[in-house]
């Protein structure tokens, strides 16, 4: 039997990756576009690159780039994929309100480009479509839980982008006829996460000051409240959106919430670090209020690890997300298997190793070819 042959775009991403190597673990040919950049991109999937040289390899690369028609046509129509799943995107919703435009190209025309692609190569009949939607769509949120019936109000370039690509998607399955699905995602995460989202931020951070890296990290708002998964649960479940019968869309979440402010006391516990917090708005601060293990030896009881920086506040913020993954357990028979603390110790103990892989090689005078990101 021939395999299935699946596109995914964002493969360099967090869950670009995790989908590849789920896809190929299932047998799949899997096609990637990964960007041109003036340094390599593809970390997160050289560990399932295959030499192209070999007899029968699963794994391909493709550079390519969502603002760009003709590349996009030109790779579906020669890679004639049974699945697309369309991850890629300006994916950060502070940056969106320093680059709009540019947002907006990518990850709302860059849907269109991809379902006009399909359309134009006649292949809407063949190729089923996944959407990379977002809980942010939600955004001021009118109602706890957030359902698949929820009304929207997004509040950022970002959101309001995804909300185009988010309709975009639902026409062209009622005018066409086309397979094609959102996944309204919650955030989700894993020690591949970039290091620039909040609990990455986090958990890196913490690791570096535990081994005197670094001396304090700076956040913004501490009391957004997010329903954090893992990305492995939840790329297993945008797979199982294109084996349906029927194209539909479902939210993808835990159906519990905790705060930034809670995510730091669990990745510094699970460096032994107790945190206190103390003072209020831009003068909160938290402090060390006792160590157990040998994993922070850089710290003592007093010294202050978290501050406020006003820079990392949006313009508009999303305060409260929680969703309400019932349609998807009921019809996908879908459960998240890996709890938030459980994910946050992974990124933990993960940054921990990379950080006190680097302190080694800091204290032997190797610092200046290391890279602290
Ligand atoms: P990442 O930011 O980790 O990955 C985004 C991917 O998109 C990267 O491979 C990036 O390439 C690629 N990309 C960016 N711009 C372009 C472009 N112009 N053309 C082609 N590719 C581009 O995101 P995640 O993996 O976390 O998220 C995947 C998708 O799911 C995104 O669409 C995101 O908006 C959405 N989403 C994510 C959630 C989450 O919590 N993670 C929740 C809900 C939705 P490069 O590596 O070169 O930068
Ligand atoms: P989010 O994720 O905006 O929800 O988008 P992010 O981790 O960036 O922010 C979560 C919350 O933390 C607050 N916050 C900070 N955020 C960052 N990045 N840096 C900080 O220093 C900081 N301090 C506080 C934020 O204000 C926010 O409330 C993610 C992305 O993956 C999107 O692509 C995806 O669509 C949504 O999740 C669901």
């Amino acid at each position: 039997m021939t395999s299935k042959v699946a596109l995914i775009t964002g493969v360099t991403g967090q869950d670009g990756s995790y989908l590849a190597e789920l896809l190929l673990e299932k047998g799949y040919e899997v096609h990637g576009i990964k960007r041109r950049a003036s340094s390599f991109n593809t970390e997160r999937v050289d560990h399932i690159y295959q030499d192209r040289h070999e007899t029968s390899p699963k794994f391909f690369l493709h550079y390519g780039d969502l603002t760009d028609t003709s590349n996009l046509t030109r790779i579906l129509k020669e890679v004639q994929p049974d699945e697309v799943y369309n991850l890629g995107a300006q994916s950060h919703v502070a940056v969106s309100f320093e680059a709009p435009e540019y947002t907006a190209d990518v990850d709302a025309m860059g849907t269109l480009r991809l379902l006009e692609a399909i359309r134009f190569l006649g292949l809407e009949k063949k190729t089923k479509f996944y959407q990379a939607s977002t809980s942010e769509l939600y955004g001021e949120v009118q109602e706890i839980p957030q359902k698949e019936t929820t009304p929207f109000h997004p509040r950022s370039p970002y959101a309001v982008a995804k909300m185009y690509a988010y309709w975009i998607v639902v026409n062209y399955r009622e005018s066409y006829g086309m397979y094609a699905c959102n996944g309204i995602l919650f955030n989700h995460e894993s020690p591949r996460r970039g290091e620039t989202f909040v609990t990455r931020k986090i958990t890196r951070a913490l690791a570096n000051i535990s081994q005197g890296l670094e001396k304090c990290l700076y956040l913004g708002n501490m009391d957004a409240l997010r329903d954090w998964g893992h990305a492995k649960d939840y790329v297993r479940m945008q797979w199982m959106m294109l084996q349906q019968e029927v194209a539909d869309d479902f939210v993808i979440a835990t159906g519990k919430q905790i705060s930034v402010r809670d995510f730091v006391r669990l990745s510094a516990k699970e460096l032994g670090i107790e945190l206190e917090f103390t003072g209020t708005g831009l003068d909160e601060v938290a402090k060390v209020a006792s160590i157990t293990g040998d994993n922070a030896h850089a710290l003592k009881v007093g010294d202050v690890v978290v501050r406020v920086d006003p820079r990392y506040f949006r313009p508009a913020e999303v305060e409260t997300l929680l969703g309400d993954p019932s349609k998807a357990k009921a019809i996908l028979g879908w459960q998240p298997e890996i709890t938030v603390e459980q994910m946050c110790a992974e990124m933990v103990l993960n940054d921990l190793s990379k950080a006190k892989q680097h302190a080694l090689l800091k204290a032997n005078g190797y610092h200046n070819s290391v890279s602290v990101e």
